[in-house]
């Protein structure tokens, strides 16, 4: 498919050309740069909802659900679930029609995205398919994190609103101890509320919560079943003061200005790295007088700057 005919799929919200277009952007080449070049401006605000916590937790239960209540008050409604597994380990062999059926039936986007193959560049590859789709007519877009060590912090940093879920019997403290993941979360969802143990996580998590201030966001704790439903409205309740929140205290700005950040300095390091590798006697030369202790690597660097510098 030629670049322009993904593009206009893109923004026409045609699913075959988004899901292209996500694997070339994914895959951090070159025609995928091109296809980011090629992206119309950010017209609205198109709310952003993260979903993390452990492996059976209830997230792709939930964020179906979440999903099909969005579709419902026509919203229109992208899902990306961000997998670092292999692909052969999880999701992506099932394939993404059999990841959320109802929400597809009824013309909810979903599509996960597997890795550029290290975790480090997940939350780059991940931002830029957020920006891809909030270029496509969308209304909400959630994604789903597997919950591994930081990598869920960093995705977390590309979202909005995080929700982050636990679950009752999985031991407590365990769950809780991931302080970091903890500092993160704009809502707590205590999921398989059916299960023993529910009320007493909810009280738990309630008790650790900062007192409210009309400055801060204070994190609610919403109790729901999945499986069923039960919660989900409360929980878009949640989501949507969440957003409104952001909006009347100035922080949709200072998101747009971090992401733009954020995504600047990885193409701009990206190209940079290109443009030297490109050097390849240079290039080559740098590396071995690094490998065999000729040069430092900071030295090195330099050096390399300073010749792409004079470079026409
Ligand atoms: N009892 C109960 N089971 C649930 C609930 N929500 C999800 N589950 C089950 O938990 C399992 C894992 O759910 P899934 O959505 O795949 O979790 P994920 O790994 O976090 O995406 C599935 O068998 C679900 O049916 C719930 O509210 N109550
Ligand atoms: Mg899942």
């Amino acid at each position: 498919m030629e670049l322009e005919s993904i593009l206009a799929g893109v923004t026409a919200g045609a699913p075959r050309a988004l899901g292209k277009a996500l694997s070339l952007v994914e895959s951090g080449g070159a025609r995928g740069r091109e296809l980011l070049r090629g992206l119309p401006p950010p017209a609205g605000w198109v709310p952003t909802v993260g979903f993390t916590g452990p492996p059976g937790s209830g997230k792709s239960t939930l964020i179906e659900q979440v999903g099909l209540s969005l579709l419902e008050r026509g919203e229109r409604v992208a899902v990306l679930a961000v997998d670092p597994s292999s692909p052969f380990s999880g999701g992506a062999l099932l394939g993404d029609r059999l990841r959320m059926p109802r929400l597809v039936a009824r013309g909810g986007f979903v599509r996960s995205l597997a890795t550029r193959g290290s975790l480090g560049g997940l939350a780059a590859a991940c931002a830029d398919c957020l920006e891809l789709l909030r270029a496509a007519p969308f209304s909400w877009v959630l994604v789903e994190t597997i919950g591994v060590g930081q990598d869920e912090v960093d995705v977390a940093s590309v979202v909005d609103t995080v929700v982050l879920l636990q679950v009752p019997g999985l031991g407590d403290e365990v769950q809780l101890a991931k302080a970091g993941v903890m500092e993160v979360a704009h809502v707590f969802v205590v999921n398989k509320k059916d299960q023993p143990g529910a009320e007493d996580l909810v009280r738990m998590l309630q008790a650790l919560l900062p007192s409210p201030s009309p400055q801060t966001w204070r994190p609610p704790v919403v109790p729901v079943q999945a499986t069923t439903g039960e919660g989900v409205e409360e929980l878009l309740a949640a989501l949507q003061a969440h957003q409104r929140f952001l909006a009347d205290h100035g922080h949709r700005e200072e998101l747009r200005w971090q992401r733009a950040e954020r995504r600047l300095a990885s193409v701009l390091a990206a190209m940079l790295q290109q443009k030297a590798r490109s050097q390849r006697q240079v290039w080559q030369e740098a590396v071995g007088a690094v490998a065999f202790g000729r040069e430092d690597v900071v030295s090195a660097a330099e050096k390399l700057l300073q010749y792409l510098r004079e470079q026409p």
